[in-house]
């Protein structure tokens, strides 16, 4: 047992406010929370245990559930800065896209890497995130487009667990891009590529979910319906990038599947709201492709309030459309942008978040959830997004190990 004493807690223990304890106590037994409270009520509390090696003094910090980021794309090859400066000298995105550049530019550089180049370039992205406190990442494919590249984006992802303290989770993201090679003939490339790609990932064990890009320059609902039949077939869960750029049906179509998230949402509608409510989908929210992109449009925030949508936050971090490696800085743009409140953003970095991975018992400081800690040099947790690029993170704990 290890017992955290003077700590302020941010628990998140129920659904409508904080669940703020002063002067807490924080039992671990082992990698799980075996007991949260208040000082007085601590019955693992007394002097021996205090003096103990097992008890730590947080000396006031705040603690609040470690971070999780529920969508990145951290594993790529080469960078998009070129055309960062393309698009500022007057370049769209979908324009970009369509002449061969966007995400095909990214597919080739990954193409390119070797397994060792792909894990040590994601590894610098991932400390950034593990920097701020996070333990949790969701890393998508979708920059190999092919069968043996798709692989091996997702056994670097997971390479990552040997290099660091983190958990990763994976989501096949085949249906993210047409490839050169198949350009105009969408349909053969979900046929000859997708499917088999996914069969082959799941073989090997490397696949958590299944994701795809639904719009105007990826891929339509009835294309993203046969790359989720497969996933069902597979018993795998499926997510969505919907409604990014316009509006075009996949967050319906993801909810008719039980998606655990959709993604982006910028274009969706009430309606959109009310489905995925209904299908139980975390509503993941993107600010850094929305900044990025200058987007105007904003997610249909008081939707997902009013039906109830769970609503998480995620750095979305990407060559392209989000280049951010912070999701302390998500966090601040998902309030001065989308107007979330500062509560529902933690939230949506942590329990939320593990609920578009489908991870029960993480994201909350609660018995039995997971001991994934981070301890801030803060008293309040409305700074978490208050403050603009100030990390004041102290330490993490990750199952458990301080
Ligand atoms: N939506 C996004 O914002 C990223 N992928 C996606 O489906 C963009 C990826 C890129 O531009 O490389
Ligand atoms: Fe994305």
């Amino acid at each position: 047992m290890k017992i955290i004493h003077n700590a302020t807690l941010v628990t998140l223990q129920s659904d409508d406010d904080y669940g703020m304890i002063a002067d807490g106590v924080l039992v671990i037994n082992d990698h799980h929370i075996e007991w949260v409270g208040r000082r007085q009520d601590c019955p693992y509390l007394n002097s021996d245990a205090v003096q103990s090696n097992d008890s730590f003094d947080a000396n006031g910090a705040l603690i609040t559930p470690a971070l999780i980021d529920c969508h990145t794309h951290i594993v790529h090859g080469g960078d998009r800065a070129i055309e960062f400066e393309m698009r500022l000298n007057g370049a769209g995105y979908e324009e970009l896209a369509r002449a061969g550049g966007g995400i095909n530019s990214t597919v080739r550089a990954t193409r390119a890497a070797t397994i060792d180049e792909l894990i040590s370039s994601a590894l610098i992205r991932l400390d950034h995130l593990i920097a701020e406190g996070v333990s949790i990442v969701e890393i998508k494919s979708g920059y190999g487009l092919d069968i043996d590249t798709e692989c091996r984006m997702l056994e670097a992802a997971r390479a990552l667990t040997a290099l660091r303290d983190i958990t990763v989770t994976t989501t096949f993201l085949g249906a993210h891009a047409l490839p050169d090679e198949y350009r105009d003939k969408p349909d053969e490339y979900i046929d000859q590529v997708v499917i088999p790609a996914l069969d082959a990932a799941h073989a090997k064990g490397l696949v958590d979910a299944v994701d795809g890009f639904c719009e105007g320059i990826a891929f339509t609902p009835q294309q993203i319906m046969r790359v989720f039949d497969k996933a069902k077939s597979l018993g795998l869960p499926v997510k969505l990038h919907a409604e990014q750029l316009s509006h075009l049906g996949g967050t319906k179509l993801a909810a008719s599947y039980n998606a655990i998230s959709v993604d982006h949402l910028e274009y969706a509608n009430a309606d959109d709201a009310q489905a995925m409510a209904k299908a139980g989908s975390v509503a993941v929210l993107l600010p850094g492709a929305f900044y990025t992109l200058r987007e105007t449009q904003v997610p249909p925030i008081d939707a997902f309030r009013k039906y109830q949508v769970p609503m998480a936050v995620s750095t979305d971090c990407n060559p392209g459309s989000s280049p951010l490696t912070s999701l302390l800085l998500a966090m601040n743009m998902s309030a001065t942008m989308f107007r979330m409140t500062p509560e529902e953003i933690l939230r949506g970095v942590t329990h939320h978040a593990a609920h578009a991975l489908g991870m029960a018992n993480h994201g909350r400081l609660v018995k039995g959830y997971a001991a994934d800690l981070a301890w801030w040099d803060i008293t309040h947790p409305a700074e978490l997004s208050y403050r603009i690029g100030y990390n004041p993170l102290i330490r993490r704990v990750i199952r458990g190990q301080l």
